[in-house]
């Protein structure tokens, strides 16, 4: 190991041992060994963080592994595709947040989500991380809505087995968000739609949202500890000031906790605070139950 590695792994060590006692951290590391692989976690890496925040996300995600956790990591590609397809010529066209896909984009949204899923795997092994590239097979999807939406799809069906072999040779699984028909259509996929779908079908015991935010922001821009669905969904979303993302990750936060086990909870935070989020009492960023 580089020692620039080192380094950043006793820099997570230090912050953890500052925010909390050993012994809560090995409370938690002790559950998290006993799950199942498959049950530790599913964490969502938004596209931005891909690409403002890498050495971060890469030594989190290092850091688990070193501790013999492999969590499994779906990811987007919004604003690389944003600055790809205009550079395309390609006029940016969304309806409800989602983006309407020509097979003329349809061709760009594919070589960009690769290009970035390959860019988190190679930071990884780079940093000494195991770390399997699975851009196909995992998603089944249907047609949204062709006349609305051309080429984006609603997951149909999650297909395990390319995760399962990542996870059993200890390698995190990185996922890109695109789908497939049965008949191998490409589609375009949300990705916090198609991590709630893998999240519905695991039933992980965490739920972590990446984001350059850093968690749901107030209306002075400052990051929400919590949110409780149940007292608080209707006076949030009556809110002038949550609006565009904020509103529509919230009802798919809703969606999703209202579709699991009444103990479940959402996290959202930056990468530089994933084990803290993972390993202290009081995690970071924001909290969302129902
Ligand atoms: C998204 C897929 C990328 C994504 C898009 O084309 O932008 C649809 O809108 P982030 O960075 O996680 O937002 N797909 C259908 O979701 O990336």
């Amino acid at each position: 190991m580089t020692q620039h590695k080192i380094q950043t792994r006793q820099t997570i060590v230090r912050l953890l041992s500052s925010m909390a006692s050993a012994k809560e951290i090995s409370q938690y590391l002790k559950r998290f060994s006993q799950l199942d692989a498959k049950r530790f976690a599913v964490v969502k890496v938004g596209g931005a963080v891909l690409r403002d925040d890498l050495e971060a996300l890469t030594s989190s995600l290092a850091f688990l592994q070193d501790v013999g956790l492999t969590p499994i990591v779906v990811h987007g590609a919004g604003p690389q595709l944003d600055e790809e397809l205009a550079a395309a010529g390609i006029e940016k066209r969304t309806v409800d947040g989602l983006r309407v896909t020509t097979p003329e984009a349809l061709a760009v949204v594919r070589r960009v989500f690769i290009a970035q899923n390959l860019k988190l795997v190679e930071a990884l092994q780079a940093n000494d991380t195991r770390a399997t590239s699975i851009v196909a097979g995992v998603f089944e999807a249907d047609y949204l809505d062709r006349d609305i939406y051309g080429l984006v799809g609603e997951v149909k069906r999650v297909h395990l087995g390319p995760i399962e072999a990542s996870l059993q040779a200890g390698s995190i699984p990185v996922i890109a968000s695109l789908g497939e028909t049965p008949q191998g259509q490409i589609l375009n996929v949300n990705a916090d739609f198609a991590a709630n779908e893998l999240v519905q079908v695991l039933q992980p015991y965490k739920i972590v949202f990446l984001t350059g935010t850093g968690g749901l922001l107030d209306g002075d821009g400052r990051v929400i500890d919590s949110i409780n669905l149940s007292t608080e969904y209707e006076h949030l979303m009556a809110q002038p000031w949550v609006s565009g993302g904020m509103r529509l990750k919230l009802q798919q936060i809703k969606d999703l906790l209202d579709r699991l086990p009444l103990t479940s909870s959402v996290s959202i935070t930056r990468p530089a605070e994933l084990a803290k989020e993972l390993f202290t009492h009081k995690g970071s960023g924001t909290l969302v139950r129902r």
